[in-house]
């Protein structure tokens, strides 16, 4: 089992996109472990980006990211970090492909509504930013045997 980041951003939450967001995540089977809204500070948007905060445009990108609430999430699942960013498509809302989440509702880059980690040392430095271990409620699914078989 992998786990992976996500946050719904300032205009999934401006544009009430989070309950359909949520659903293909849900819909596809993965364990949402921890949820909760809060707003990014600039401080922990330059813990977040740090891989951003010397390009010219993380000005903007912090600005944006700190001018409404997020929702941060903890999804659990097999491949987990590889299946959401497919999910999400490419960076561009512009260059995603249709039937991918950015795809479907994103026509941008900055407002791509979702934020995933991109693999497994980010989601280890990702998840404690935003949550406290007592904050992650791992659980079995009693469905879990109607999504997979028990030896994938
Ligand atoms: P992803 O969210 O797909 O992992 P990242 O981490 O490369 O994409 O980029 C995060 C955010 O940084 C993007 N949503 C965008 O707002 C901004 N960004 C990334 N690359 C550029 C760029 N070349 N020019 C302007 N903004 C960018």
């Amino acid at each position: 089992m992998e786990r992976t980041l996500i946050l719904l951003k300032p205009d999934c939450i401006e544009r009430r996109l989070m309950g359909a967001i949520v659903s293909r995540f849900e819909q596809k089977g993965m364990n949402v472990i921890a949820l909760k809204m809060l707003r990014v500070t600039p401080e922990l948007s330059k813990q977040h980006y740090a891989e951003h905060v010397t390009k010219p445009f993380y000005p903007a990108l912090e600005s944006f990211i700190t001018g409404a609430p997020v929702v941060a999430m903890v999804l659990e699942g097999l491949e987990v970090i590889r299946v959401v960013r497919e999910m999400l498509g490419a960076t561009s809302g512009l260059k995603a492909a249709a039937g991918t989440i950015r795809g479907d509702y994103s026509c941008s880059r900055q407002m791509n509504l979702v934020h995933a980690s991109d693999g497994a040392e980010a989601s280890a430095r990702e998840i404690p930013l935003y949550f406290k271990p007592h904050e992650i409620c791992e659980y079995t699914p009693t469905l879990r045997p109607w999504f997979q078989a028990s030896d994938e």
